[in-house]
């Protein structure tokens, strides 16, 4: 309890960070996107990851703010995007499922996107399958209208939830991303087959492929093999403030 008060008043102190992580084009092994990535910076300024504070925001209601205050940010620096020689990179933020049970989910990113005017097609967010648990028609509803706005919708952590391939193909899906667990042993024999077949399904259903987690550089070779479009990993780089993710693309892009 002392740490969601902490949590709140830190928020509030304006203690919360977004870390951006690039995600990279195998074919040209240019920087296409960054998946923004929250960060809580202590008084001590030691950062504690999201997936200790994130389960304590969902629970107390304060994901709400804080997801509101993300998009918010992921905007301002898609503008900054814009006006940079890299305007065509996006920037991807993650949703959890409790905002996307608030009824203004949808209208609140919308008018967050709008009154930065940026450019909706560069603005991802990420839905784990775990979304369709409880109203899937309620939550592929809230995507058709983001989609409606030109806000691309991308599938995270896909195979490891508990969801069923029947609602794959009514979900308006531009990206699949291919969980870690599948990448760590891609390029152990016989280790690729799940990868293989999540890439095969993804690219047969008219979607971008990218792989997260990537650590080395064989794991890197296997992607290319199996014809993954993209790549985002500790291999590349790991997630770093806006400024350092700016200096990135000036020297690899
Ligand atoms: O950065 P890290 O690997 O520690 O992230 C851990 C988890 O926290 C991941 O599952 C990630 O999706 C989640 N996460 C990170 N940033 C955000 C955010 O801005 N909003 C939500 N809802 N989840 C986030
Ligand atoms: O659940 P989600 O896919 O959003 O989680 C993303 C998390 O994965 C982030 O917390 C990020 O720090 C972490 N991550 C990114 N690249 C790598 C990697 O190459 N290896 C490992 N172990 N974690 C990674
Ligand atoms: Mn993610
Ligand atoms: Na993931």
């Amino acid at each position: 309890l002392s740490m969601i008060r902490q949590l709140r008043t830190d928020f509030a102190d304006n203690r919360l960070e977004l870390f951006y992580q690039p995600q990279l084009s195998l074919a040209t092994g240019k920087i296409i996107g960054a998946e923004a990535l929250l960060r809580w910076k202590t008084a001590e300024g030691k950062f504690i990851s999201p997936a200790v504070f994130i389960p304590l925001a969902e629970y107390s209601g304060l994901i709400i703010d804080i997801g509101n205050w993300v998009v918010d940010q992921a905007c301002q620096q898609l503008n900054r995007l814009a006006e940079s020689k890299f305007p065509d990179v996006s920037i991807s933020v993650n949703v959890s499922i409790p905002q996307f049970k608030r009824e203004n989910f949808v209208s609140t990113v919308i008018a967050i996107a709008q009154s930065h005017k940026v450019d909706m097609s560069k603005l991802e967010l990420e839905i784990t399958e775990n979304v369709l648990m409880d109203e899937p028609q309620i939550i592929i509803d809230a995507l058709v209208k983001l989609k409606a706005e030109g806000i691309s919708i991308a599938l995270d952590d896909f195979g490891t939830g508990f969801s069923s391939l029947s609602y794959l193909q009514k979900l308006p899906l531009d990206r699949l991303k291919v969980d870690r667990a599948f990448v760590s042993d891609i390029a152990e024999p016989g280790g690729s087959i799940i990868a293989d077949t999540i890439i095969n399904l993804g690219k047969q259903m008219g979607l971008k492929v990218i792989a997260e987690g990537i650590e080395t550089i064989e794991q890197e070779a296997e992607l290319k093999a199996l014809a993954c479009d993209e790549v985002q990993g500790f291999y590349y780089a790991k997630p770093m403030p806006a400024d350092d993710f700016f200096s990135c693309l000036e020297k690899i892009n």
